[in-house]
């Protein structure tokens, strides 16, 4: 019996990640630091989840370690505190829009008693944005749950977030699908034993996604309970 839906975020409920790349590089021009970003090397940095530790990971490796703050990490939660406050603002003016097909499958959802929640790894501020954007008012009342960010020990790929969502949700695992966009996001969910299914992004389009019970290019005219049947006749 299907109970829930887990959506990610980025790259799932809509498509974000320019935008994040946007924001990180006007941080980094406030903060005066010759630092950038570009689509090519955004790709490969959205291998580590999470912007903060995606910034890390930047220093110690492309930068060698060299930076100009005083207190690496005090530097780090200042530059992405802002760096959220302009992805923020560009969501709020519009510039994010949910994917194709995922306003219509919450819809049915809602229609057929399935249990809404979020587990995701960008900040919760985000996602507040990004559904007031998508609802106006009635976006905090979509998901039953939001599980994001830093409220979790381990990101993404580590099975973390969705055992919070399972956790929350009270179900277990084969009771619920994760609608994923990211093999990191897709790991994440399969090792909480969540069937998961795939709509790739513009950033992870190259990606390898065979744990997943099944992959398309968006949520348009997917048949939830059609995706159930496998899994309720593998765990019958
Ligand atoms: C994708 C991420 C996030 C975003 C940036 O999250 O890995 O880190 O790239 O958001 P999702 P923050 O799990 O929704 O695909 O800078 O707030 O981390
Ligand atoms: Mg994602």
């Amino acid at each position: 019996m299907l109970s829930a839906l887990i959506f990610d975020v980025d790259g799932t409920l809509a498509e974000t990640e320019e935008l994040h790349r946007i924001a990180f590089n006007e941080a980094f021009a406030e903060f005066g630091l010759d630092w950038y970003w570009s689509q090519e090397a955004y790709r490969v940095l959205l291998g580590v989840s999470g912007g903060k530790e995606r910034i890390r990971h930047f220093v110690e490796t492309t930068l060698d370690g060299q930076h100009c703050f005083v207190d690496l990490d005090d530097g780090i939660a200042r530059l992405h505190g802002r760096k959220t406050d302009i992805y923020t603002r560009l969501v709020a003016a519009g510039r994010a829009e949910l994917r194709p097909g995922v306003r219509e499958l919450i819809d049915y959802a809602k229609a057929n008693d399935i249990r809404l929640a979020i587990a995701t790894t960008t900040s919760l501020p985000n996602v507040d944005a990004l559904l007031a954007a998508a609802y106006g008012d009635a976006g905090g009342s979509i998901f039953e749950f939001v599980c994001a960010g830093d409220s979790v020990p381990a990101k993404k790929p580590a099975p973390d977030i969705y055992l919070d969502a399972l956790l929350k949700l009270g179900l277990s695992a084969d009771e619920c699908i994760a609608i994923e966009d990211s093999r990191n996001g897709l790991l994440s969910a399969r090792a909480a034993g969540i069937p998961t299914i795939v709509t790739p992004g513009i950033y992870t389009d190259d990606q390898d996604f065979r744990e997943a019970e099944e992959v398309r290019p968006d949520l348009v005219g997917l048949d939830i309970e059609a995706v159930m049947a496998p899994v309720r006749a593998r765990s019958a």
